[in-house]
């Protein structure tokens, strides 16, 4: 939910993170957490907004890579200690595997996906971006997940997505699967169409949702 506390935590958030302070940074999520302890809303309305906003000063040259850079690398930082603090109230046991689709490197993304889905109680799993298509089918094969979560953040890059979910359905013929990122905002409904029977979630508020159904049916057939 947007409120005027999360402006002005997203306001010095984002100052923190373009002038390159670690420090600042965690001290400003750690403490929004104490206050507020809505990690999904600490992602969407905080670390995103401000990832977005890096993004746009980057597209217009107000700031460098090397700006941008940092900034992710913060950001990644953030998510591996705020980690710790994920604590599920119940277990379930459900897996999902996480993905980016081949020649993507954008992973901040899936990785808020799989911290929600930790925090609801499932086993994540992302061996990270640069597999190949055969190699992430192998690790699934391992791994045996009930689900598996598909970024996009790069539009062009749709066609990879298309190889990929196609791969993962001749293997895996009954897995559901969910796709999410910011490429989808540039894709018609008819392109997401031809995906075929895939789940299209924009945010982490409807992850949550979708997990807490399946957790539902869970409890009441356990
Ligand atoms: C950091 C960053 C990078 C880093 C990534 C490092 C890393 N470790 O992730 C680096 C420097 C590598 C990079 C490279 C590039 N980038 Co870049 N990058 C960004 C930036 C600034 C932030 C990305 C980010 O983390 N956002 C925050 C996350 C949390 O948002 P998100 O991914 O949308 O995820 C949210 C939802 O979409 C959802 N979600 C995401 N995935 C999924 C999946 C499921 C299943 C579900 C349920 C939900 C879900 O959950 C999140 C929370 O709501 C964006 C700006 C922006 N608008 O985001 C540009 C941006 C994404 N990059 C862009 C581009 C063009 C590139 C490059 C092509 C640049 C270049 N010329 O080299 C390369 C491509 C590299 C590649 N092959 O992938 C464009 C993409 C345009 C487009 N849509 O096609 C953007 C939008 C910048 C811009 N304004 O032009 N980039």
């Amino acid at each position: 939910m947007m409120n005027s506390r999360n402006k002005t935590y997203a306001d010095a958030f984002l100052e923190a993170l373009l002038n390159g302070n670690r420090d600042s940074c965690s001290a400003l999520a750690h403490r929004y957490l104490d206050e507020h302890p809505s990690l999904t809303d600490l992602y969407e309305h905080v670390i995103s907004k401000a990832l977005y906003e890096v993004g746009r000063l980057w597209e217009i040259n107000k700031i460098t890579v090397a700006t941008e850079h940092l900034a992710t690398a913060i950001i990644e930082g953030i998510l591996n200690e705020l980690f710790e603090k994920l604590t599920a109230q119940k277990k379930f046991t459900k897996k999902v595997v996480l993905a980016c689709v081949e020649n993507e490197t954008h992973q901040i993304g899936i990785k808020m996906v799989a911290d929600v889905f930790e925090m609801k109680g499932w086993d994540s799993y992302f061996p990270g971006t640069g597999l190949t298509n055969s190699q992430l089918i192998d690790y699934m094969t391992k791994t045996k997940p009930d689900v598996i979560a598909i970024s996009l953040s790069i539009y062009f890059n749709f066609h990879q997505l298309i190889l990929l979910v196609t791969s993962v359905r001749e293997h895996f013929p009954a897995i559901e699967i969910l796709v999410g990122g910011q490429a989808f905002k540039q894709l018609s409904s008819e392109t997401i169409q031809t995906l075929g029977k895939v789940l299209y979630i924009s945010d982490l508020y409807i992850l949550e949702k979708f997990i807490d159904t399946i957790n539902k049916q869970l409890e009441q057939t356990a």
